[in-house]
């Protein structure tokens, strides 16, 4: 059965060609003594606007249940991705910042992990972020932060008390946005004559073709592409004039947008244009047979985790992700199957996984002792916890992955 819903993009039909079912939110994880009656659950559905090409959810959950004071998700936690931010800071700072007293404005600066290193140069700037957990750790650093949505209002307001801004910025953020239409708005508003849009998320090319089906959750309404991020511009007045490849969270692009007319595209907007057009992206079939790829990574999931507990080996999971959320709730994975997850941070640590109800332990439960299979949820940092947890390999254990296939290693 499909749904059709309005696109938030442009108004047009938006067919559904995914449906996981009932799902909790993602960075919703539960105290042990939680009322379990009152979590939280919402249909989690896919489509795609058959006018604009924008891929996106059949439905939307109402941001303050996402973003608030106990968001647990802090983007300092993995080391990869500071120097990520920090080679970016670095790059801003020598191409786009070089004027008088530039000010620079990040939309979900979360921790800080990217406007700390603009900080430290002395750059003028403002982190908008609403969940204060994050914020608060932000201007600890003494990071300037106003806790909010940024939303054109919010851009209006900084406008009249900073000025116009030279860099807007937003990494994995704006993809978190269903009143995107508000947002550009307000970066058109706030952005200098010449200024940029700088933004990074997870891209449909890649999720497609890895069939990383986890990064389709709760707060990841949209799923961009080059062709749907022009044509969103354009109905808002700026111009996508850049496109670069980034190897992050398992597959994005960083978009820059100018007002039009401002500035000349690059080659690389025409050659990822092309690209997405020869593997038709924006074809309902192909997504269509993402979502028959999804399925098999499901029951293959299923089986190997439940022919593992059939033979009496245990296994853990590794990093209580959101993107976990969306692959324990839909293949079925409870803590019959994963006794506990381990995970870094002390916000998501001695509480239950949404939805499942896995107990979540800090990293040290992981070595004592050390299981025979690690579920690895957060693959997009397996280089990273590889090389911390040798000690595992070392010991006999073996790696799971199911991006892009299910895989021991
Ligand atoms: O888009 C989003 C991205 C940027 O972050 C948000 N909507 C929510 C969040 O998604 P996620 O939770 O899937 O992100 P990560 O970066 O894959 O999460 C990694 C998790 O693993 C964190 O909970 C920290 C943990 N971790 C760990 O336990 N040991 C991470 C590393 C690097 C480690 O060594
Ligand atoms: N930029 C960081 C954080 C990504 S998590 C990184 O790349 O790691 C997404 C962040 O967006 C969260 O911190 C959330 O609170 C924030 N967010 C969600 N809606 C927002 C909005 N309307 N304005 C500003 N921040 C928002
Ligand atoms: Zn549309």
């Amino acid at each position: 059965m499909s749904n059709d819903s309005q696109c938030r993009v442009c108004g047009g039909a938006v067919r559904e060609f995914f449906d996981f079912g009932r799902q909790p939110l993602s960075d919703a994880f539960l105290l042990p003594n939680a009322d379990q009656s009152a979590e939280f659950f919402f249909r989690l559905a896919t489509g795609i606007c058959g006018d604009c090409t924008m891929v996106q959810l059949m439905e939307e959950v109402p941001r303050d249940r996402m973003f608030h004071d106990e968001y647990p998700y802090y983007s300092s936690g993995s080391a990869y991705m500071r120097t990520h931010f920090e080679e970016l800071a670095k790059r801003l700072l020598a191409t786009e910042l070089t004027g008088d007293d530039p000010f620079v404005v990040e939309v979900g600066c979360n921790d800080g992990v990217m406007l700390g290193a603009l900080a430290d140069a002395g750059i003028r700037h403002l982190g908008v972020e609403p969940s204060g957990s994050v914020a608060d750790v932000a201007a600890a650093k003494g990071i300037k932060v106003r806790k909010s949505f940024f939303e054109l209002s919010t851009a209006e307001d900084i406008l009249r008390t900073e000025g116009k801004a030279a860099v807007i910025y937003a990494a994995n953020t704006l993809c978190h946005i269903p009143y995107i239409g508000s947002i550009l708005s307000g970066v058109a508003a706030l952005l200098e004559p010449t200024g940029v849009f700088v933004f990074e998320d997870p891209y449909l090319g890649d999720i497609v073709a890895r069939t990383s089906f986890d990064q389709i959750y709760d707060e990841h309404f949209f799923f961009f592409t080059a062709r749907s991020v022009q044509a969103m511009a354009a109905r808002n007045g700026l111009e996508l004039v850049d496109v670069e490849r980034i190897p992050v969270h398992g597959g994005e692009v960083r978009y820059t947008l100018a007002l039009a007319g401002a500035r000349q595209p690059t080659a690389a907007v025409a050659d990822l244009l092309a690209e997405e057009k020869a593997d038709k992206l924006d074809d309902i079939a192909t997504l269509r047979r993402f979502g028959e790829k999804v399925l098999a990574t499901k029951h293959e999931l299923a089986a190997l985790l439940s022919g593992l507990a059939a033979d009496g080996k245990r296994v853990v999971g590794y990093g209580a992700t959101a993107k976990s959320a969306t692959v324990t709730n839909f293949v079925g994975i409870g803590p019959e199957l994963l006794p506990f997850v381990c995970d870094s941070t002390p916000a998501k640590q001695n509480r239950l996984t949404p939805g499942t109800h896995i107990p979540v332990q800090p990293p040290q439960a992981f070595s004592d002792p050390y299981p025979d299979y690690a579920l690895l949820f957060a693959w997009n940092h397996a280089d990273e916890i590889m090389a911390k947890e040798q000690a595992f390999r070392e010991s006999g254990g073996k790696w799971i992955l199911y991006v892009p296939d299910v895989r021991i290693v």
